[in-house]
């Protein structure tokens, strides 16, 4: 059976692309609801009912764990889904603070997400339980997954929006980035351009991917293959051009 993973759109692919290499074996669902994106700007409400429709179809599909591979579903939903789904493994993703303390501490963190990630209780928490250690800031960025799913990885406009967006946070050095939108990770080299190389740039797929594996292993439900795994891709904007951009992300 495969793994489900799922995304608001493309972004999830960043965590799939971990997911696949540290376990080259499995077979790999993966839904972008591109038709519905970004959840980062919608209410709470409707990010929930999209995330359970999600991962209803995945189940439906035959997914045998799930991958939350969004950021702001995860902020959004993740307690309610661990009551709904108990017994099925089930990984969300966090922007990656602690990483980010662990390597620099006392350091500044600009940590970029979409509106409601930043919103949410749970980023709130999670910022307190460093707040001490380090100085943690937080930088919505509005617009910034529309540039990744349009497949704009490193184009003027984009420049010009990261240039616009560090304006208010540049005025101090900037130590580390997190990357809290699984979006992200494919403007990286374009952020790095904005910010310099200097900038350490932390993101949450490998850790997410790593505890996938574990809940997978607990549950006695990895697969036994030998063989090269496959990577199915869905999208609810389902075209050709969809397709196309995600087999380039799965391949940077
Ligand atoms: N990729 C998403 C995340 O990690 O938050 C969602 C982005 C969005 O829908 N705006």
């Amino acid at each position: 059976a495969p793994i489900g993973v799922f995304d608001s759109g493309v972004g999830g692919i960043s965590v799939l692309r971990e997911l696949v290499h540290i376990m080259p074996n499995e077979n790999y669902l993966y839904f972008g609801d591109s038709l519905h994106a970004p959840y980062g700007t919608k209410t709470l409400e409707e990010v929930r009912k999209l995330t359970i429709a999600n991962i209803e179809k995945l189940l439906n599909d035959g997914a045998k764990g799930i991958v939350v591979a969004c950021n702001t579903a995860t902020s959004a939903a993740v307690a309610i889904l661990r009551k709904m789904y108990p017994s099925v493994p089930l990984v969300g993703i966090e922007p990656a603070i602690k990483p980010a303390v662990l390597q620099k501490p006392g350091s500044r963190i600009v940590v970029m997400a979409t509106p409601m990630t930043l919103k949410q209780e749970k980023f709130q928490k999670l910022m307190k339980q460093y707040e001490k250690d380090a100085q943690i800031i937080s930088l919505p960025c509005p617009g910034l997954m529309e540039f990744v799913e349009r497949g704009d990885l490193d184009g003027d406009d984009l420049k010009k929006y990261l240039t616009e967006l560090f304006w208010s946070v540049q005025e101090e050095k900037i130590d580390s980035i997190v990357l809290g939108c699984t979006h992200y990770p494919f403007a990286k080299k374009a952020i790095e351009q904005v910010v310099g190389k200097e900038v350490a740039i932390f993101d949450g797929g490998n850790g997410t991917a790593r505890e996938m594996q574990r809940r997978l292993m607990e549950a006695g439900l990895c697969t036994d293959a030998t063989q090269k795994g496959t990577v199915q891709f869905l999208n609810s904007r389902d075209t050709k051009e969809e397709k196309a951009l995600c087999e380039f992300l799965l391949n940077r």
